[in-house]
């Protein structure tokens, strides 16, 4: 799919992106997210506007957007005025919906006023929005910042083909009640056209949730709710692990990565990458990497655990305070049993060059992607990429992770069981080279079958193709009386 494809589908649709935050991130600012990398692959190939928050914080937000032009992507962004950025995204997305994503009730901070915030920041988003598209534009929206923006745009008179895609796991209905006035949130999601999820279980909780929360009815595929038709699928995000492996093996002959191995010596490297944050299961895996040592004291000064931990969200208290348990324990480990010349826990808080990261995935014989609950988890995906095909490394990864449906041939272990992710450890760092290449031969495969292309095309067309697939069922199925707006 690329843009003559749609265009010659007649008139002249053109892909509009909108997201929170627009990619490439630059480095040295902070951490580059999932969606970033995700998003920006594609649109590098098929061109298109990606329309979002410039990640400045202003007195006011923007009048106008700023529009600039990169190859055949053009970025169209807005800054966030200090109360919006308060509370749509310090507030209501990142300290209410994203714990309530994560399963984590406990964490959920809720205030009213946030909530009003995040749904005016949306509103804000659709007034600049719905003076750049066209009729014929597919508009492709993305996470949990905008649920409400289709009924937004929709109640401003777009009639344009909408869809959404949620990275994050969307749990199941009894979780989702916890959420004050979820009814009124969700029921927004109708406005859209397609609503994509990373694997079958949240797609199935969102159908049960609109069925049995909402009183939606479905006909076929197709959901019907406030005279409203619309899809729900399962897209799950892929990576190109094809050019990821090239840049492995580029990056391993540089100088970062021959300067890591230089100072590993002939020991063995474990490697964590994440965005500092509670769901990625950090405080867990830094115990079991403590009662590596204290357990198996033969593996001292055999191991280097690296844990590249790019700070995320600071101005929310939860990842503040998660923040200082990481150093407290990261120095705990190293305290009790760093010797001279070797140091048990490398833990780095600075946002690492993605070649590097890539060179650095491949020399390491252990990726440890231990998430306690995660959308897909992108990393998993880009570890195995990057391994040396003749000498690959071990994955050891979470049930919890979107990508554990995927990479079943990884060492797959309950991140809550610190002692089962210690014997994943001892297992990985000793698995003969004949396991290690069949299990990530299968591995490479799956990723080979649903990459990051794959993912984009997938939707799009589904997008596309919705109005008519609807009208077909809608026509089978319900009474003229329902509107294929
Ligand atoms: C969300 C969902 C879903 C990380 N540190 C550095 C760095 N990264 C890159 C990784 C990877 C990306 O950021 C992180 O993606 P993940 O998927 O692992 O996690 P989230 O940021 O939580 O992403 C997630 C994803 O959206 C996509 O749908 O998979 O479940 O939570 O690409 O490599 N990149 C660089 N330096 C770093 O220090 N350059």
């Amino acid at each position: 799919m690329d843009m003559e494809n749609l265009t010659s589908r007649g008139g002249t649709s053109r892909i509009i992106v909108v997201s929170n935050r627009i990619g490439p991130v630059e480095e040295g600012k902070s951490a580059p997210g999932g969606l970033a990398v995700g998003v920006y692959e594609i649109l590098r190939s098929m061109g298109g506007i990606w329309f979002g928050w410039s990640g400045t914080v202003a007195d006011q937000s923007s009048v106008t957007p700023n529009m600039t032009k990169d190859g055949n992507i053009t970025y169209a962004t807005i800054d966030l005025g200090r109360k919006d950025y308060a509370e749509f995204y310090a507030g209501f997305s990142n300290s209410t919906l994203w714990p309530l994503l994560h399963f984590r009730t406990g964490l959920l901070d809720f205030e009213r006023q946030c909530l009003e915030g995040y749904l005016r920041v949306n509103d804000l988003f659709a007034e600049h929005l719905i003076k750049l598209i066209r009729p014929n534009d597919i508009i492709w929206v993305h996470d949990y910042h905008l649920i409400p923006l289709a009924a937004a745009l929709r109640r401003k008179g777009a009639k344009n083909r909408i869809g959404f895609f949620l990275h994050t796991p969307l749990p199941p209905r009894a979780v989702l009640q916890t959420l004050p006035d979820h009814g009124r949130l969700l029921r927004t999601l109708a406005a859209y056209d397609l609503i994509g999820f990373q694997t079958e279980d949240d797609a199935t909780h969102f159908n049960d949730y609109m069925r049995l929360e909402l009183g939606a009815t479905a006909a076929g595929a197709t959901l019907l709710l406030d005279r409203r038709q619309f899809r729900a699928g399962t897209y799950p995000i892929g990576i190109d692990p094809a050019g990821f492996a090239r840049t492995a093996d580029v990056a391993s002959g540089q100088s970062a990565t021959r300067r890591l191995k230089r100072s590993l010596g002939d020991r063995k490297l474990a490697i964590g990458v994440d965005r500092l944050d509670y769901s990625k299961g950090l405080p867990l895996r830094m115990k079991a990497i403590d009662r590596l040592f204290s357990a198996h004291s033969n593996w001292r000064d055999r191991v280097t655990f690296l844990q590249i931990a790019t700070i995320s969200r600071s101005d929310v208290r939860q990842y503040r305070d998660l923040r200082e348990e990481l150093d407290a324990a990261a120095g705990h480990i190293n305290g009790r049993y760093a010797e001279a010349d070797w140091t048990p826990v490398r833990y780095v808080n600075r946002n690492v060059n993605r070649n590097t990261l890539a060179g650095y995935f491949r020399c390491a014989h252990v990726g440890l992607v231990t998430p306690l609950r995660d959308g897909m988890n992108l990393v998993a995906k880009e570890y195995v990429a990057a391994q040396d095909p003749e000498d690959p490394g071990v994955l050891i990864l979470s049930p919890f992770a979107g990508a554990a449906h995927e990479l079943d041939a990884a060492l797959q272990v309950n991140p809550f069981d610190v002692d089962a992710m210690v014997e994943a450890l001892t297992q990985a760092l000793v698995m003969p080279l004949a396991e290690r290449r069949r299990r990530w031969r299968s591995m490479m495969t799956a990723l080979q079958k649903q990459t990051v292309r794959h993912w984009a095309t997938s939707f799009i067309d589904n997008l596309t193709a919705t109005r008519t697939e609807v009208r077909r069922v809608a026509l089978a199925h319900v009474s003229d009386d329902l509107t294929v707006a």
